[in-house]
């Protein structure tokens, strides 16, 4: 497949774009070839200054009028702008993506569907939004009338990782911008290439300036500086839950509100009595899909012990037919992690899981095939206790660890078993059990008989270190607005 050339892009403050005041710039590598194939600008705290200041007046202006405080019809046309633009640039923004990320191509082409249909759903929300002011509040007194606005809650700061550039930016910028927020995005430095065309597309729609400005650079010079910056009303991020907790600090400091989508370890429970293949299929996409590099991907499989063997050999099979290429390549299914780094610290992890006891039972290195890139062969890791590091720590690699059960108890107390609360999934063709073992698991998404299907529609968002708040559907827009009684007394007496 053709590739397209990368754009030099600046920074987008304001409307317009900006040279970094540090004149720095930050080298895109492909991960599938390991070369420098451009470069993006690095923000450092000088920038966020400018940016903040600009979402700030742009918040403002016009007391507000322009935008935050227009009605959300008015700012639903843009986000339906925004929409038809993704589609028109579809092949090139996923091109883009794949490039960047690594990620399969068609795979990165479902993503930019679900970025345009995530600003049509939120475009809708901005325009139901308008009906739902100054909802009545029912009193005790009839001398007092009260009624609720729901308003945006300021000037954001929208951080976010890079599994998923284009999308995880829209899950925040979408409803941010439908709830009347203005914002400054911070995308990940190993991904941020399709944000950047996301600024070109507000700049083509007409977006009022200083609505979304978009800064690219180094998670500390320009992400911490943003999320710590005093006229930033509300931070959203979704990464590490190491660096979440530092936002987190910072944030604390000055009583900040904070959305929090961070780290996983999500389970698979396999029951007995399903259909092995399908199971198998579900296991395998549910963990190897863009490369487990998801947050809520089911790593850890515990499956009873009675199929155990059987399930596995089907599993291996399954796994060993994944295509692994360039990601550009026709039928791609798994490409490059995403970076250098990615791809050291995925295999260190195996070879812990090694010295710590564990079986590889496939995959654990470079694919043969393959001798440039950061490619790692889809892993299964048997022979696992509930104390190794692969069984405890979130790898974000293509790596699963099984573990056998023999009792339903049994099964969700491995489920349990971990620091984390994003996904967890369940397989088995007993209706009521599913029931049972979804409401035991600790998690705040749940999937039965399959594993990772997201829709914009549904709350996303987790329990325990995988952090608060939701995301998407109307959860997702309430992330970004505040509510605000006004209450009348309407007594002619004195009070
Ligand atoms: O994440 P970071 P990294 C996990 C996954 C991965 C690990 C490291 O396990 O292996 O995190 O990835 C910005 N103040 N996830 O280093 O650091 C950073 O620039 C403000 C899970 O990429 O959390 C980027 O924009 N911002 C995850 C964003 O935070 C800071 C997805 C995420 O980067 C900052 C990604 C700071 N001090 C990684 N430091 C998921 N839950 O989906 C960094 N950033």
């Amino acid at each position: 497949m053709a590739a397209v050339p990368i754009p030099t892009r600046q920074l987008f403050i304001g409307g317009e774009w900006k040279h970094p005041v540090l004149n720095k710039r930050i080298p895109v590598i492909n991960p599938a070839t390991e070369e420098i194939v451009g470069d993006i600008p690095a923000a450092t705290a000088e920038d966020v200054e400018v940016a903040v200041e600009a979402a700030h007046s742009a918040f403002n202006r016009n007391r507000g009028k322009d935008w935050a405080f227009a009605s959300g019809a008015f700012r639903a046309k843009y986000l339906r702008a925004i929409a038809a633009k993704v589609v028109e640039k579809k092949e090139v923004l996923a091109k883009l993506e794949s490039i960047d990320n690594g990620k399969p191509y068609d795979e990165a082409a479902w993503d930019m569907d679900d970025v345009a249909g995530c600003f049509e759903y939120y475009a809708d929300l901005a325009e139901g939004l308008d009906s739902k002011q100054g909802t009545p509040v029912a009193l005790p007194m009839d001398t007092f009338k009260s009624h609720v606005l729901r308003e945006p809650i300021g000037v954001v700061a929208l951080i976010t990782p890079w599994n998923y550039p284009m999308l995880m930016a829209t899950w925040k910028v979408a409803p941010a911008l439908a709830a009347g927020c203005t914002a400054i995005l911070k995308p990940s430095e190993l991904s941020s290439l399709t944000c950047l065309e996301l600024a070109a597309i507000c700049q083509e729609v007409g977006l009022p300036s200083g609505v979304l400005n978009i800064l690219t650079g180094l998670g500390p010079d320009a992400g911490a500086p943003l999320a710590a910056h005093p006229n930033v009303d509300k931070v959203a991020f979704t990464g590490s839950t190491a660096t979440g907790s530092r936002i987190m600090t910072g944030a604390a400091k000055l009583v900040k509100p904070v959305s929090m989508e961070l780290g996983g370890k999500s389970p698979i429970v396999v029951f007995e009595d399903v259909d092995l293949d399908k199971a198998a299929e579900w296991t395998a996409f549910g963990c190897f899909w863009t490369n487990g590099q998801i947050c809520s991907a089911t790593s850890r499989l515990i499956v009873h012990e009675s199929i155990a063997a059987a399930f596995l050999d089907r599993l291996v099979k399954w796994v060993k037919n994944i295509k692994i290429s360039d990601p550009m390549e026709e039928g791609c299914r798994l490409g490059p992690v995403v970076s250098g780094g990615q791809y050291e610290k995925i295999l260190k992890f195996i070879s812990t899981a090694k010295s710590e006891g564990a079986t590889i039972l496939t995959g654990g290195a470079r694919p043969k095939h393959l001798n440039k890139g950061f490619f790692i062969e889809p892993t299964i890791i048997t022979d696992v206790t509930t104390s190794m590091q692969i069984w405890r720590e979130e790898v974000f690699g293509p790596v699963l660890c099984v573990k056998t059960f023999s009792s339903e108890e049994e099964a969700i107390d491995l489920a349990n078993d971990t620091h984390y609360g994003l996904g967890a999934a369940v397989i088995s063709n007993d209706e009521e059990r599913c029931d049972r073992v979804s409401k035991a698991f600790r998690a705040g998404i749940v999937w039965v008989n399959c594993s990772q299907p997201c829709f914009c529609q549904a709350p996303w968002g987790g329990l325990k270190r995988s952090g608060f708040g939701r995301e998407l559907g109307q959860w997702g827009l309430d992330n970004y607005l505040s509510v605000k009684q006004v209450t009348k007394y309407i007594s002619s007496d004195p009070w």
